[in-house]
């Protein structure tokens, strides 16, 4: 394998009192030098179903993922029928050329991130693309067999519609927690998430396309997006002549900017129990998630650059990890005042807003929560410089309840009401809408310091993320592990670092 500078990360994994273990770059170590390695220590407790890991350095994740199956502990077994047969499809990116040398360009002089080549399924974007014609990736079922049908979206920038010709799919679970199972024709998945879905293969005997497609939420008419048509073949083994062409999902699967296909599948979520929601609130936090823009002297030229936002606060990464600064007691790498609510309330959904409805701060900012605080947090999504898109919303350490969605502003009376406190989805990564809102709950019992981050790596690059940190409990089982022997050091500057230039302190159309 090429030698590459990195780390990994158990997507969803919680480990608990294990930061040590969970990788992101900046956040809880620091980089894996070439020639170096580092052993990770993955600690499972209550997970079961799928998840995955990834590379949580630059954009390497795109190459460097894989799925991690979890089945149900020894003596016990699926909440459904055991499943006849199971496959694993991992759903990706590709770009014809260096994309972390590109990026890296790219936030050097501000100007929009790169978009992806094609999407593909297990490495492949099918039969649609001439250059995976022979490759294109294949399934074969038997028929009358039911398949427990494992999916990732390990994408780099896009949430993906995903269906497959003449089948119905059974959702039965995500992020590695059960859901009541319901019946859909298509499916809708974001980068981060994983789906557990049944199949049964109950057609005549044939091919058929399993095929995604983006779904896109970016500003109205702006064509710039990846718009493959990403596809595999599932096909029934037995004797038949096969189609001139299997058939494609046309009936069932939405149209790129079909918004409400989009609500309506996320609107079935469930678990499959009654939950335990956390109700006495010690924590809430109301967060405004935002595109922004500056200028900034490049070598000299002012320019506009790309940035993001979470309550105005556009992350830096220190030169040192943060869970090292933590517990070494180190001040001067971050500071404890993320900020609880946005700094100024505006319509946050307007179409009119000007560009420097908020000018964002540069910081290395962390919410710091004492041991056991049930926390609500509720995200809204802005709309300066009409580029409010789907943020898909990831937790390191915790999967929290998803108690709540919502178009519009976020009200304050209202919209609690219609929280669902009793079976919602308990998930590592929620989609906050478009011009819209997200809430969440969740209770802090995994002591350590973990990244909530934007999972559209574009917007995690400008800046979209902030950490939290959970102080240690009273006793030794409700505090930090022990750091292992050695953790990569900190030596070198980052290697993909936001304004790498110097800033004018002053945004577009600022005064
Ligand atoms: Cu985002």
């Amino acid at each position: 394998m090429e030698a590459f500078q990195g780390q990994c990360f158990m997507h969803g994994v919680k480990q608990p009192r294990n930061p040590w273990s969970d990788g992101p770059e900046y956040i809880t170590q620091c980089a894996i030098q070439p020639g170096t390695n580092f052993t990770y220590e993955v600690v499972f407790s209550d997970e079961e179903g799928t998840l995955w890991w990834h590379a949580h350095s630059d954009w390497t994740r795109n190459t460097i993922h894989g799925a991690i199956v979890i089945y149900p502990e020894e003596g016990s077994s699926y909440p459904y029928p055991k499943p006849d047969g199971e496959e694993v499809l991992v759903l990706g990116s590709w770009y014809t050329y260096d994309v972390n040398l590109m990026v890296e360009q790219d936030l050097a002089t501000g100007v929009d991130l790169p978009i992806s080549d094609a999407y593909t399924i297990n490495g492949q974007p099918g039969d649609f693309c001439a250059c995976s014609k022979e490759s294109t990736y294949r399934w074969q079922v038997d028929y009358g067999k039911t398949y427990l049908l494992r999916i990732v979206n390990a994408i780099m920038n896009a949430e993906v519609f995903f269906a497959i010709a003449g089948h119905n799919l059974t959702v039965v679970g995500t992020d590695a927690s059960y859901l009541k199972p319901f019946v859909a024709s298509y499916i809708l998945i974001g980068p981060g998430q994983t789906m557990d879905i049944l199949v049964t293969a109950n057609q005549s005997l044939g091919q058929y396309y399993m095929a995604a497609r983006q779904f896109n939420t970016g500003k109205a008419g702006f064509p710039l997006y990846d718009k493959t048509n990403v596809t595999a073949v599932l096909e029934y083994r037995g004797n038949y002549t096969p189609p001139a062409s299997p058939s494609f999902p046309s009936d069932t699967l939405p149209l790129y900017e079909d918004i409400p296909a989009g609500i309506t599948f996320r609107n079935k979520l469930r678990s499959l129990h009654k939950q335990n929601v956390p109700k006495n609130i010690t924590t809430q936090m109301y967060i405004v998630a935002s595109q922004n823009q500056f200028l900034f002297n490049n070598s000299g030229n002012v320019t506009i650059s790309l940035a993001t936002s979470l309550n105005n606060v556009t992350w830096v990464n220190p030169k040192m990890d943060v869970l090292h600064a933590y517990y070494s007691n180190m001040s001067g790498f971050y500071t404890e005042d993320f900020p609880d609510m946005p700094p100024n309330f505006y319509d946050f959904i307007s179409e009119v807003l000007p560009v420097n409805t908020t000018q964002s701060l540069l910081g290395t900012k962390v919410k710091v929560l004492e041991y056991g605080e049930e926390v609500e947090m509720v995200f809204q999504s802005s709309n300066v410089l009409n580029s409010s898109e789907d943020h898909p919303m990831h937790l390191h350490g915790h999967s929290f309840y998803a108690v709540g969605a919502g178009g519009g502003n976020f009200d304050f009376e209202e919209d609690p009401k219609t929280y669902n406190l009793v079976d919602p989805p308990y998930v590592n990564t929620a989609t906050l809408p478009k011009n819209g809102w997200l809430a969440v709950r969740f209770k802090a019992l995994n002591p350590g310091v973990w990244l909530w981050h934007c999972h559209l790596d574009r917007h995690l690059s400008w800046g979209m993320q902030t950490v939290i940190i959970v102080k240690n409990g009273g006793t030794s089982e409700t505090s930090l592990r022990e750091p292992p022997a050695t953790m990569p050091a900190c030596s070198d500057p980052p290697t993909i670092q936001l304004w790498k230039s110097e800033y004018v302190s002053r945004n577009v159309g600022g005064s």
